[in-house]
This record gives structure tokens, C-alpha cells and sequence, in this order.
């Protein structure tokens, strides 16, 4: 154990001591860490003296810089990108207590610039034009293609100009829904280079979920394919686009033209449903465009993208990024958290319709000149070794996933695994949730071959970027940990009162000040931006999850504190599952849980009151699910309905939803108090209804 002695040396030694950075407390005090009850897993000589970060030590004297001088630390990092007009003096200007105003978060503010130049010009520019920018890999083993960056370049310009030549402007906003093929990020950088905002929607959204985002930010022009293959099966996605533009011009919105791309290996042109007047063939005509096409010079705080995510309550929020904090954010923590070099393959499994794919699909690697993979179909199509059969074949480096993909594929035999030799691995990421630590394990030593550090990714839709993150080569890690904040960033863990707590403890995790990959606002409701985040404990942001910080000062991300279910890495606010409820014609009433599931995290568990007279039946139950797939998207199915006849409230008739979550999990010995129920007989009747 010679590199746990460095670490614990190297901790003891560091320059000064944490000074007044709490969460390094402890840990700089070493003799925690070197205790035995302590599972810490240590970066092996090897990996820690290439890494751009390969001490505690390093990562401290940044840290430091970082919180006390980010105006400094950021401006250098910045100076690297290209800026056609640099920014003024001041890089940023925040307020996050909402009691002294408006909250404005703004970076690099006058500075003039654009994310696709940086993606892709500056890249040929640097000469690596030939470089592959983009492996694509189709649903079918053996369909495949490939993109250099100046091919990537060539084809975004073709759809940049044809959003010109259509009268899309600078600020205009383009909603996007396709799946994982390579037009997807050619249609965000088109996007981001004529200066339009891109609203990305998942492909697994539904029709009235497509539609509540187009009548939302009301865009130019409709851009999706007429259908694709994830496993054996075939989603018509251009039927649903239909549907949601029938919808959308319902309510007023109506779309002059649907760009859609003929995906041929899943669909022919010939058997897609199509008018005439308004749709596209994208084959037909940006083939046809030039190959260049000059940039839209943009202000670093223009809005570069909108992307909605549920809350606890209302319809989904329409988050909003800008242009340059973004793109030094999201270029620096994935270089930074991935450890990366220019000679790594990477390979993101997320769909660019989350987060995820914003950022660490499309904008963080390219903008590194990385070569990233992108992936169409099912990870466990034609079998559950198709990942590591990806792997070896592009000869993957650094691979990040969720932890319910790491869980699915555990539960299959571990040779679907060994057959592949993975050697090329050297760094793995997990996001979306908390990772469990058997799954860790089960990642670290099979997967990874107990050589590849995990970076467990802790951030949101809203933080645009990484915000607590082990960086691979500093850390000893604890399986399950995301150990600590990322450059920049003041995580703080506040308890119900909003105070500060120090030290080992467990409360709401908040952040303290901003950070340049933050989002500005919530698209047409700033009050309900500032309401949400920052109201709740005045002068943080709050991130709506729970935190414990142990005695070493990792952090251990708890799950979500309010009323939203994580199931598979995805959000979904229970209010939105219940609404869709409800709004079946034979549903009076329904309360939705998260449930433990064991392969999504958790699982949706709805409770339903029926309407009087009728009766509850297994037909019924499927069409209350139903109404569920059509309303937000087959994700969001409930994993079971429980037939309730009365829900369990106070006197007020507020549902009480902890006794739910636990008749929920089973779990009838802890239903504490009920008392203070209007009818303490629910709960008995719903305990009885458990398995019909
Ligand atoms: C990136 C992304 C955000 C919510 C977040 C938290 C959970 C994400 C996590 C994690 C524990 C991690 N979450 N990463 N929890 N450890 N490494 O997933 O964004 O879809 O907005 O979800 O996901 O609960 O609040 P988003």
C-alpha cells in the first residue's frame, strides 16, 4: 500500500492547511483517511502522475484560486477559447439572495464569441481537421460512420445556411426531436452557429409533451427524422411530430416548415405520412447548401439553449443557458473530471435530448477536439454485451454511463462482459443518480478491471455542468461518493433553516455562490426561477437534493428532497404523472411515489381513486398507464397502481405522502403516526388493496 501512504503524506503536507474551505477540514488532517474503517480506493501511480490533477494537493491549490479569485481563474481558462471581442473587465457579476434583488448571474459579460466556432473552426484551425470529431453507431451491429472534424464542419454549415435561407435569426428558437444520430448534434452547432436557440426535445417524449414545448418558445421550424430503431423495434418518430403539430396549431402555434431526415435503415421515405406544403426532406435539399457559412457573432450571455426539466410542481421548466459561461464550464470540467487527452475516444451513452448529451455529448468534448461515440440503438441489442463490443471496436478510453445501465447489465452474466477484452478503458463515469456501491464495485472491478478510476458526476439540467466530482488521479475514492466539488464551485449543506452546517453532517445541498456553467433563468418565468431556487434558503442555490458529509469531507449525494422521482437517471415530477392521471375521465384523485426499484433506481408508484360507481378492473388499469405513456412518454409509466378507494390526509386534506411511501415500500411497521389523519381507516383498506 505504498500509494496509500503518498496520498496520506502528500494530504498531510499540503501548503497551508484548508483555511477556509470547510469541506477540506478534515481531510487534510490525513489521519482520517489513513484509519482502517475507511473503503478507499487509490488511483494507481501510474494513472496519478499523467493526470492533470495528480495530488490532493494540486487539486487544493486550485480550488483555492478558484473561490478566491474567479475572476482570475476563469478569465485564464477563458483567454484559451476564441473570443472575437474579449470581455469587458468585469468577468462576473452575481447576486444569489434573492432579499438584495434580482438574481442576474452573468460571465464574461461583453465578451463576444460563438460555441460552434470554438467546437469546430478553431479545431481545423489548430490542424485537426482530419481528426474524427464524431463515431457513429447504428441500432445494427456493423452500421456505422465516421466524421472528421472538418467534415462536421462542412455539414453543420450546409444546415446553418439552410436555417438562414428560412428566415431563422439570431435568438429564434428551433426545436429538435431525434434520436442518436449524427444530425442531432450537426443541428445544435447549425443552431449555435446562426445565433438560434436549440430546444432539444427527447425522442421518447410523447406528442402532447412534444407540443406543450413547441407552443412554449414558439419555434421557426421543426427539425426530426421519420423514424429510427432502438433494439427490435421501430418508433415512428415523424406520427408523433405530426401529432404534436396538430396539437401545438391548436393552441395557436402553428409550424410553416418540419425539417425531417430519411433514416433510411429504419424507415424508407416512400411509407412516411407527409404534407406536402409543410414538410422537408433534409436529403432533398441541404446537400445542396455551401459548404461555409459565416458565424453569428453572439454576447457570451445570448441564450444558447432551452431544455426543459420537471419540478415538483407545475408543467416542465424551460431552463436556459447562455453562450459563453457555458462553454468554458462545460469544456473544463470535462477535461478536468475525465482527465482527459487528446488521444482518449470517448464515449457518452446518454441521448443528446438530456443534459447529458448538451454537454457532455455534443459541447464539452468537441470543444476539446475530443473524438467522441454516439451511439443509436439499445445498450443490451442484439445482446448485453453489445457496450463492451463498442468498446473494443472504437477502442473506447473513457466511458460514462448511468448507474441503471450498470445495474441492468450486472444482472446478466458477468461473460457478457469478460469476452471483451476492454483493455482500452482507462477512465469510467457515472451520472443521472446515486451510484450504489455494489454497482460501483461491480463497474470498477469487472468493467474497469480494477484499474480505471470512476468519476460518480453529481450536477443538474440547471448547473449545465459537472459540480461535485472526483477528479481521476487526485482522489482516493469511497464507492458511492462523489467526492468533492469541482473548481469553483461552494457546495454547502445547509440544514432546514438554511445555516450552514460544518463538518461530518447531512441536510439540503446548496451552492454559494455562482459558477459560469449556471443557468440565468427559467424561459418566459424568471419569478418562478427565482422562487424555486433561490427562495427556499435565502443567499444559496438550492439543488433540491439531500447531502451527507462524512468525516473525511466526501460528499454523498442522498437522492431528491422534494417531489420528484429519479427512475432510470430521469426526472419526472410526480405532479406531472398525477395530473396525467386525473385527467382520465374515470380517475377522481391519485398520489404518486418514488418506490426502490432495482434496476431504475426508483420506480413510479401511483395510488388511484376511482370515480364512484366504477368499478376497478385490470383494463381500467391499463388505461390509466396508458394515459400516462401518451401524455409525457412511455418513461414515465407507472411501475404499478394501487387501488385506492380514499388516500390518506389530514384534516386539512392535505395527502399525507410519507404514510403512502411507506405502505409503498411495504414497509407497515414504520407508518408512525396516523392519527392526525382525517380517516385513519385508509390506511387499513389501502394495506388490504396492496395486491389486487
Ligand atoms: C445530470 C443530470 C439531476 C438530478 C440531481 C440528482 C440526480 C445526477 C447524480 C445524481 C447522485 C450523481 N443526480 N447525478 N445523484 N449522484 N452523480 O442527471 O441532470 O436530469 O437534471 O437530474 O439527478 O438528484 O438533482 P438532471
Amino acid at each position: 500500500t505504498t500509494n496509500h501512504l503518498r496520498h496520506v503524506e502528500s494530504m498531510a503536507t499540503m501548503p497551508s492547511g484548508p483555511g477556509n474551505i470547510p469541506h477540506l477540514n478534515a481531510i487534510v488532517l490525513g489521519e482520517a483517511l489513513a484509519s482502517e474503517d475507511n473503503d478507499l480506493i487509490f488511483p494507481s501511480d501510474d494513472f496519478s502522475r499523467q493526470a492533470h490533477v495528480p495530488s490532493p494537493r494540486k487539486y487544493l491549490e486550485m480550488y483555492k484560486r478558484s473561490i478566491e479569485d474567479p475572476a482570475g481563474f476563469w478569465s485564464d481558462i477563458a483567454s484559451s477559447f476564441y473570443w472575437k471581442q474579449k470581455w469587458c473587465q468585469q468577468v462576473y457579476l452575481e447576486n444569489l439572495d434573492v432579499r438584495k434583488g434580482d438574481i442576474r448571474i452573468e460571465w464574461f459579460k461583453g465578451g463576444i464569441t460563438n460555441i460552434c466556432y470554438n467546437c469546430l473552426d478553431s479545431n481545423v484551425e489548430a490542424g485537426l481537421g482530419d481528426k474524427i470529431a464524431l463515431y457513429w453507431e447504428g441500432n445494427e451491429p456493423g452500421v456505422d460512420a465516421t466524421l472528421t472534424y472538418i467534415q462536421l464542419l462542412h455539414n453543420v454549415c450546409q444546415l446553418a445556411n439552410y436555417l438562414k435561407d428560412i428566415g431563422v435569426k439570431k435568438g429564434d428558437a428551433v426545436v429538435v426531436y431525434l434520436p442518436m444520430l449524427m444530425e442531432l448534434p450537426i443541428t445544435m452547432l447549425a443552431c449555435a452557429r446562426v445565433g438560434a436557440v436549440h430546444s432539444v426535445v427527447f425522442a421518447g417524449f410523447s406528442a402532447e409533451s412534444l407540443a406543450q414545448r413547441i407552443v412554449d418558445c414558439k419555434p421557426k421550424v421543426v427539425i426530426t427524422c421519420n423514424a429510427v430503431k432502438r433494439g427490435s423495434k421501430v418508433i415512428h418518430l415523424k406520427d408523433i411530430v405530426d401529432a404534436a403539430l396538430i396539437e401545438s396549431s391548436q393552441s395557436g402555434v402553428s409550424i410553416d416548415v418540419c425539417l425531417t431526415y430519411e433514416n433510411q435503415s429504419a424507415m424508407k421515405k416512400e411509407s412516411t405520412k407527409w404534407q406536402e406544403e409543410r414538410d422537408v426532406w433534409w436529403q432533398d435539399v441541404i446537400p445542396k447548401y455551401p459548404t461555409t457559412c459565416a458565424v453569428e457573432w453572439v454576447d457570451a450571455e445570448d441564450p444558447l439553449f432551452l431544455l426543459y426539466t420537471s419540478g415538483s410542481t407545475g408543467k416542465p421548466k424551460g431552463v436556459v443557458h447562455t453562450t459563453g459561461g457555458y462553454m468554458v464550464y462545460t469544456a473544463t470540467t470535462f477535461k478536468y473530471a475525465f482527465d482527459y487527452k487528446p488521444s482518449d475516444i470517448y464515449w457518452c451513452t446518454a441521448d443528446c435530448g438530456w443534459i447529458t448529451g448538451h454537454s457532455y455529448v455534443t459541447y464539452g468534448p468537441l470543444l476539446n477536439g475530443a473524438s467522441a461515440v454516439i451511439f443509436e440503438g439499445a445498450p443490451n441489442y442484439p445482446n448485453p454485451g453489445r457496450c463492451w463490443d463498442i468498446v473494443d471496436k472504437y477502442q473506447v478510453t473513457i466511458f460514462y454511463t448511468a448507474p441503471t445501465l450498470v445495474r441492468s447489465l450486472m444482472r446478466d452474466s458477468d461473460e457478457y462482459v469478460t469476452r471483451y477484452s476492454r483493455k482500452s478503458l482507462r477512465v469510467l463515469g457515472s451520472v443521472g443518480e446515486p451510484i450504489n456501491p455494489s454497482a460501483w464495485r461491480w463497474f470498477f472491478n469487472l468493467v474497469g478491471d480494477s484499474k480505471c478510476p470512476i468519476s460518480d458526476t453529481w450536477w443538474q439540467t440547471e448547473t449545465g455542468g459537472f459540480m461535485i466530482t472526483p477528479l481521476p488521479g487526485a482522489w482516493p475514492q469511497k464507492p458511492g461518493s462523489a467526492t468533492f466539488p469541482f473548481f469553483g464551485v461552494q457546495a454547502v449543506i445547509v440544514d432546514e433553516k438554511g445555516v450552514e452546517i460544518e463538518g461530518e453532517c447531512s441536510g439540503y445541498l446548496c451552492v454559494k455562490n455562482s459558477w459560469p456553467g449556471a443557468f440565468r433563468t427559467l424561459y418566459g418565468d424568471h419569478e418562478r426561477y427565482e422562487t424555486t431556487y433561490f427562495k427556499p434558503f435565502p443567499g444559496y442555490y438550492f439543488s433540491g437534493d439531500g447531502c451527507r458529509r462524512d468525516k473525511d469531507g466526501y460528499h454523498w449525494l442522498t437522492g431528491r428532497v422534494d417531489d420528484v422521482i429519479n427512475v432510470s437517471g430521469h426526472r419526472i415530477g410526480t405532479a406531472e404523472v398525477e395530473s396525467a392521471l386525473v385527467s382520465h375521465p374515470q380517475c377522481a384523485e391519485a398520489a404518486v411515489v418514488g418506490v426502490e426499484h432495482e434496476v431504475k433506481g426508483q420506480g413510479i408508484y401511483a395510488f388511484v381513486t376511482i370515480v364512484e360507481g366504477v368499478p376497478y378492473s385490470e383494463e381500467l388499469r391499463k388505461s390509466l398507464i396508458l394515459n400516462v405513456r401518451k401524455q409525457i412518454g412511455a418513461f414515465a409509466a407507472p411501475d404499478k397502481v394501487h387501488w385506492a378507494p380514499g388516500l390518506p390526509k389530514t384534516r386539512s386534506g392535505k395527502i399525507m405522502r410519507r404514510i403512502l411511501r411507506k405502505i409503498a415500500s411495504r414497509q407497515l411497521d414504520e407508518l408512525g403516526d396516523t392519527s392526525t389523519l382525517a380517516d385513519p381507516n385508509v390506511v387499513d383498506q389501502l394495506i388490504a388493496l396492496a395486491d389486487v
